[in-house]
């Protein structure tokens, strides 16, 4: 039988001895790259140099090794006519043992003086390509990759007698194929962080790019931070600004969002995200003039386009929430809207392109900073998605399912009455809690968010949450509201602040009292207890959607004291029935949509 051949060549030289001692007892022929040849030769052990078979010294410096066709077809020969054939008329010799392990890259790069020459030195070529091709040739080569495997396989080697079995070898085959992903990995992360950390030039922001820097992460001291695909491009231009990490977190949700509203109304929509949860979401039902006055878009000299309709809702229903806002357009943005954006507080938008006016105008927003996305409408987001916490990597499918008025055909109530425009609050209520934190509950009228109880850990508190930001949305409706005398000049977030505590009903002392006083002309009537309540009496047909089941029938009755009558929720809790029961005594029309939509 011809001799079996060892080829070592390893870093990490624990063991080494002992490895090499033991296969030269068992009559293996030991050859060795430069360093592993001269310890074990050092010893007092035989062996030859991978120069002898290659009758090619060491080159570069060392990058070039092990890199030849005597070694590699000397792994990679499988146990066929035609390889033995091409090894024979090249003189190379089978290896059967392959002992490797890589260049130190992580711990190089950990240290504090690492620079990008000292990493790229440490990118092992010849090492991974020998822990590959013998992994890839198990079924005749055993790969040793760890020196804790060391004595399991000379025990196994001897007992065999030259033959370890095929379960041995696919173990370490399968530990050396981990090794080479892992080292990638390590490789890749390095140099991403490298480049991407490194501010670009702007005109390479604008071309399509893989990757891009981000100033921080969720905090300023969480740097570097970037955002990045592992393959293609990114689906969005940064057409103006820098986008941060919270900014892209909300222009992406936000978008998906507005995207699936499109499609299943036929309408644009539009969405005003803040903290990753839409503070508003709606789509592009026109504004009576009350609603132009409710949401702060009566003086507006454009007319509204269904558009910039959508974004009135969405940026209006809560003024308060969507100070400071990241705007989702699903159509390309048009002139009315960017002017509505353009006056309000806000941090960026997502839209999928921008006419040439609405550009002009986004782009003079926050003295330029105004960041500006444009989403590539066609991109398709991939199947699998994988995030990770506390180094821990998560992997799910990606929440695909659709909502669409088939989702509430299974009514439980003896009201069955759905007119078509609940079906649209439904679907808008729904959607919007499909990108919004859970627990989420939420509230929806004309076609538009009234109020979003979200990130709560009870249920009821979400439902009292939202049911509570749809008091004071439908408050505002009041005439006593419309009719407050501000004076010229107050700004738009203060007339917000300040008409939120007027309809919340916040008891105003001091300079507070004394700041809110001054916003107005003359002297302002409070609204009493009484009035409100008779207003709130007035507010009914309000859908209302939450996105897990009622676990008590408090929700529902919460829900109808802000005016719900269409209500939609899976179904799943012990307390289905009661909760059905609630809503009969109200006569509301309650849907089971058996789709629970938590998001995280
Ligand atoms: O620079 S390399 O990528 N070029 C090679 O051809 C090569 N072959 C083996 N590095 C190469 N190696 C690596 O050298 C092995 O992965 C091992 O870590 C190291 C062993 O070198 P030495 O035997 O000289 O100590």
């Amino acid at each position: 039988m011809e001799q079996s051949i060892a080829l070592l060549s390893v870093y990490d030289k624990t063991g080494l001895l002992e490895l090499a001692k033991g296969l030269r007892n068992a009559g293996v022929r030991l050859l060795g790259s430069g360093g592993t040849a001269k310890k074990i030769r050092d010893a007092g052990i035989p062996i030859e140099d991978v120069s002898d078979i290659t009758k090619a010294p060491e080159m570069l410096g060392g990058r070039v090794k092990t890199l030849h066709p005597a070694v590699h077809g000397g792994i990679l020969a499988r146990n066929i006519p035609s390889d033995e054939q091409d090894l024979q008329a090249q003189s190379i010799s089978p290896i059967s043992i392959v002992v490797c392990n890589l260049y130190p890259f992580e711990a190089t790069i950990a240290k504090p003086n690492c620079t990008l020459t000292d990493a790229v030195e440490e990118v092992d070529i010849g090492g991974v390509t020998l822990l590959r091709a013998a992994a890839k040739n198990h079924a005749r080569v055993s790969i040793l990759s760890d020196p804790s495997d060391y004595q399991e396989f000379l025990d196994a080697w001897t007992k065999g007698n030259g033959d370890v079995g095929r379960s041995l070898r696919s173990k370490l085959a399968l530990k050396a194929f981990e090794m080479t992903a892992k080292y990638d990995e390590a490789i890749s992360g390095y140099f991403r962080e490298q480049y991407a950390s490194a501010e670009l030039p702007a005109e390479q922001l604008v071309a399509p790019v893989q990757r891009i820097a981000l100033r921080y992460g969720a905090n300023p001291h969480q740097k570097p931070a970037q955002a990045f695909v592992t393959e293609g491009i990114l689906p969005f231009k940064v057409l103006c600004g820098s986008p941060g990490y919270i900014n892209l977190l909300d222009a992406l949700n936000s978008y998906a969002l507005v995207k699936e509203l499109q499609e299943a109304l036929g309408l644009p929509a539009a969405a005003s995200f803040k903290h990753v949860s839409p503070a508003g979401a709606a789509v592009g039902v026109e504004l009576n003039e009350v609603e132009k006055k409710v949401y702060g878009v009566d003086d507006l000299k454009e007319a509204l386009t269904p558009l910039a309709a959508a974004y009135a809702r969405a940026r209006g229903a809560d003024r308060m929430s969507s100070f400071g806002d990241f705007v989702a357009l699903s159509a390309p943005c048009d002139l009315a809207t960017a002017k509505i954006i353009s006056r309000e507080v806000s941090d960026g938008i997502i839209a999928p392109g921008y006419s040439a006016e609405a550009l002009d105008v986004l782009s003079k927003k926050k003295g330029g900073k105004y960041c500006v996305l444009e989403i590539d409408p066609t991109y398709v987001p991939p199947e699998i998605e994988t995030k990770q916490v506390y180094g821990v990597s998560l992997r799910q499918r990606r929440n695909d399912s659709k909502v669409d008025s088939k989702l509430f055909e299974n009514i439980v109530t003896q009201n069955k009455e759905l007119p078509e425009s609940a079906v649209v609050d439904l679907i808008v209520a729904t959607l919007a809690l499909k990108y919004t934190q859970s627990n989420s509950v939420a509230y929806a009228y004309h076609g538009s968010i009234v109020g979003i109880g979200a990130g709560q850990q009870s249920r009821i508190h979400c439902t009292r949450l939202a049911g509570g930001k749809a008091d004071l949305w439908w408050l505002r409706h009041h005439p006593r509201v419309l009719a407050l005398p501000f004076k010229k000049g107050v700004k738009r977030a203060e007339k917000a602040n300040a008409i939120d505590l007027y309809v919340s009903g916040e008891v105003l002392e001091g300079g507070e009292k004394e700041h809110w006083e001054s916003l107005f002309k003359g002297i302002v009537e409070p609204f009493s207890e009484d009035e409100k309540r008779e207003w709130a009496a007035k507010l009914d047909d309000v859908s209302c959607s939450s996105d897990a089941f009622f676990p008590f029938p408090d929700n529902v009755h919460r829900a109808r004291k802000s005016g719900v009558k269409y209500l939609a929720a899976p179904s799943g809790s012990v307390m289905d029935a009661e909760c059905i029961k609630a809503a009969d005594e109200h006569d509301i029309v309650f849907a089971h949509t058996s789709l629970r939509l938590f998001h995280h």
